[in-house]
């Protein structure tokens, strides 16, 4: 299994030479999922910001894996998370588009669905999250102890005040388990702490068994609050503040979450555990430019289906499974996450599953379909579809906008009239993909 795995790595990586070999009978690595929120392409140090310091998230890019064709499920917040749990496209879970504050409480997330918390778990991994859910406000009904999470502390809406805990529509929105529960501090620092302390109890009472922590960060998608700012939300009010200093301000978000992500690193290797760790970090969905964010060289951001809404940072580091300070490029999506963190758990897959994305192991026996990756993206009504290093992007009033992406990253130059075969090719594929995926899904979000 983890030689499979390292030759993936080897695969994935500029170089490979400084990758070890684990032993056989290795132990199976423990999970740590970090996801920031709106956080853009451009917005770290390691992907080219030079306004915004992560000097924590970067030194796990330097000993890992910087991905640069790694994309969201999603350009908004829901469909990523539906896809990053399930490992499916977000349009068969029926989570297409945002699960709104306001207009659907009473849905979420199927049941039905099986999350990566649900197998690992079966797999007897310990599971725990803190943070954003934002897959069903009924926490009983769906909420994430309904989908494999053993613990649960944080928020099931799209946003929080950082402070007061109150959702844009003006409901209190933190919950420990399934208990609405205020407790004081800023989201972004009872996040990252609440892991540091779920860590080190888990160590106390379970020494040797695996686990799999998820980090929903809510940072640094609005409303925007530094951890030196004030709450301002009301309960059964909608609030809405800007400061005066936005992009300070979005700055302060990113990097208060990149130095409590340095106390959870911190943590791990105090525990000993950092070594047989797998830590990822990546983002939702694009940056939200009006609140300041980045996309660096890509055109677009959150909630359209250009690059910049759904192309995102994403690092790996494991230190016994991966050494270097390697960058790759080579289309991976959020659902692959689901079937690579069950391979290496050695997890047992339910049966009839249909899942979407891909083990990266299958990467390495070259068992992606020929005539490179596909992938597809829809946001309302935009649409796209990727095929190795082409991209079509469509619009029902608009004609069709096709790029070459290892040419044109930026998306410029709409190459659709020289190539109208692969246009109608792509056209085509999209439209049957979108039948197979639609096909008798109830949509549960907006
Ligand atoms: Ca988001």
């Amino acid at each position: 299994m983890f030689r499979c795995l390292l030759l993936v790595v080897c695969l994935l990586s500029v170089a490979c030479s400084s990758i070890a070999e684990p032993a056989p009978d290795a132990p199976r690595p423990n999970i740590v999922l970090i996801m920031a929120d709106d956080l853009g392409y451009g917005d770290l140090s390691c992907y080219g910001s030079d306004f915004i310091n992560t000097p924590h998230i970067d030194a796990l890019a330097k000993g890992g894996i910087r991905f640069t064709d790694y994309h969201s499920n999603g350009a908004v917040c829901s469909p990523t998370r539906a896809a990053l749990m399930t490992g499916r496209y977000p349009q068969r879970t029926g989570v297409e588009g945002v699960i709104t504050a306001k207009s659907h409480r009473g849905v979420g997330l199927p049941l039905e669905e099986v999350t990566i918390a649900e197998v690992l778990k079966d797999a007897g991994y310990a599971t725990a999250m803190f943070g954003k859910w934002h897959l069903g406000y009924d926490i009983k009904k769906f909420g994430p102890q309904r989908q494999g999470f053993e613990t649960f502390e944080g928020f099931v809406s799209g946003n929080v005040d950082y402070f007061n805990k109150i959702d844009q529509e003006g409901h209190k929105d933190w919950y420990i388990g399934d208990e609405l529960k205020h407790v004081d501090g800023y989201v972004t620092d009872l996040i990252n702490d609440g892991a540091v302390d779920w860590i080190g109890e888990h160590v106390k009472e379970n020494k040797d068994k695996p686990f799999f922590l998820y980090l929903a960060h809510g940072a640094p998608h609005y409303p925007m609050q530094g951890p030196n700012d004030n709450g301002f939300r009301e309960v059964g009010k909608k609030i809405r503040e800007m400061p005066k200093d936005v992009k300070g301000t979005y700055r302060a978000m990113i990097e208060s979450m990149d130095e409590g992500i340095g106390r959870v690193v911190a943590e791990l290797d105090r525990q000993a555990l950092r070594e047989n760790t797998l830590i990822i970090f990546t983002s939702d969905n694009g940056q939200a430019s009006r609140y300041g964010g980045s996309a660096g060289p890509l055109r677009g951001q959150k909630g359209t289906v250009y690059e910049g809404g759904h192309r995102v940072p994403m690092i790996m580091h494991w230190p016994s499974g991966i050494s270097g300070d390697t960058s790759r490029a080579g289309l991976i999506v959020g659902m692959d996450l689901f079937p690579t963190f069950a391979s290496m758990a050695g997890a047992d897959m339910p049966k009839g599953l249909t899942l979407d994305g891909v083990d990266l192991q299958a990467v390495s026996r070259g068992d992606i379909p020929g005539g490179g990756r596909v992938a597809h993206w829809i946001h309302g009504s935009n649409h796209a579809i990727r095929r190795g290093d082409w991209k079509l992007v469509m619009n029902a009033s608009t004609k069709p906008e096709l790029y070459n992406l290892n040419e044109d990253l930026g998306e410029k130059n709409n190459l659709a009239d020289q190539h109208p075969e692969r246009v109608q090719q792509m056209d085509e594929a999209h439209n049957a993909w979108l039948k197979e995926m639609r096909e008798g899904v109830e949509r549960v979000s907006g």
